[in-house]
């Protein structure tokens, strides 16, 4: 990884910290880091201190002086769980990222990474989405409160920059799906929603399956381990603090599209019902990552492979749940 001066000096046993190592990204993030060789990782869950306790980030950073920081953390969930809890998810992602971004500044870390959230774009903001149009309109409502915490992020990555001259970089995602993903119903994105529904209405010989929303609505989707790659691919080449730099794959799907492709990967062959009193959000979520393909870095999953991926670690995640005899809703 490069440290401010850009010079490649950090080999594989530089001190990494992910904050939020339990979360979707911050699992995939741990996966990536061991697989390109980069041992010396601290705070590893459950040792991670809980970031919302100023007094506890402080001395774990006095303890464990991190060189590099992956900043993954912060409570995240879809659209029903952002439309339920707005105040849970903007003071998580506040007191997290402020804790950890000023205590990576006065503990002297080479070079940090800020994970943001595609929802920070306005909800009519112009497709493919570019970082200059950040903050140029109003946010989707259904997740305001935690879109302001993550651009709130991206600004305490800049003025650290600008002030004190901390290599803290922003990086915003599509939407991220993948192993370690929240399966729930109620709370989960829709990709990891829908597996759950289909499996459960496979293994019950349901008729239908009820897709919230029109179908319309469009996303770009990115497996969590692709992500995890692009991500440490900035660090080692990117360096402009003041300007965030979009990961994405390219590629978006319609909601009715991504339900489908579900449908297939699950086996199920019942109807989709589509439930139009549930909101559909953005209607187009898609990011231009043409700087970051510029720079050279490809996704490696196709959607297909990435789902069926997905599936194979809820089935795992079910069966282990099984023998720990909590009946799943969605029983294996
Ligand atoms: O993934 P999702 O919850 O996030 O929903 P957003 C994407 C689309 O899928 C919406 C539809 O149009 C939903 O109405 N959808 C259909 C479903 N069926 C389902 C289902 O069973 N579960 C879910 N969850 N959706 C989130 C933001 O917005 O994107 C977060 O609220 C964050 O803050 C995340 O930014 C990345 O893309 O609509």
């Amino acid at each position: 990884m490069q440290d401010a001066r850009g010079d490649d000096e950090v080999e594989g046993n530089a001190r990494i910290f992910v904050a939020g190592g339990s979360t979707l990204i911050g699992a995939a993030l741990l996966r990536q880091l061991a697989a390109q060789s980069y041992t010396n990782v601290v705070g590893l869950p459950p040792g991670e201190p809980d970031l919302r306790r100023a007094a506890e980030v402080e001395s774990f950073f006095s303890r464990f002086r991190p060189e590099y920081v992956l900043f993954a953390a912060g409570k995240s969930g879809g659209i029903e769980a952002n439309r339920l809890f707005p105040a849970d998810l903007i003071i998580d992602n506040l007191l997290s990222e402020c804790h950890v971004i000023d205590a990576a500044h006065r503990h002297g870390v080479k070079k940090l990474l800020y994970v943001g959230s595609s929802c920070s774009y306005p909800k009519h903001c112009p497709q493919p989405m570019q970082v200059e149009s950040l903050m140029s309109g109003p946010l989707e409502p259904t997740n305001d409160a935690y879109a302001t915490a993550k651009i709130a992020g991206i600004k305490l990555c800049q003025a650290y920059a600008r002030q004190h001259g901390d290599n803290f970089i922003s990086g915003i995602p599509a939407n991220a799906f993948g192993i370690d993903d929240d399966f729930s119903p109620a709370g989960g994105h829709v990709i990891p929603a829908l597996i759950g529904k289909f499996h459960k209405a496979r293994v019950e010989a349901q008729p239908a399956v009820s897709i919230w929303g029109t179908g319309t609505p469009r996303r770009e989707f990115i497996f969590a381990d692709d992500l995890a790659d692009a991500c440490l691919f900035v660090m080692r080449e990117y360096n402009d603090t003041q300007t965030p730099i979009n990961l994405g794959c390219g590629e978006d799907l319609s909601i009715r599209e991504t339900a489908e492709l579900i449908r297939d990967v699950v086996g199920f062959t019942g109807e989709l019902v589509f439930d139009a009193t549930r909101p559909d959000g953005m209607p187009l979520k898609s990011l231009d990552s043409t700087p970051l393909i510029r720079l050279g870095w490809r996704s490696r999953t196709p959607i297909v492979k990435a789902l069926m991926e997905t599936y194979e670690a809820y089935l795992f995640e079910a069966r282990k749940l099984e023998q720990e005899g909590i009946h799943v809703r969605a029983a294996v």
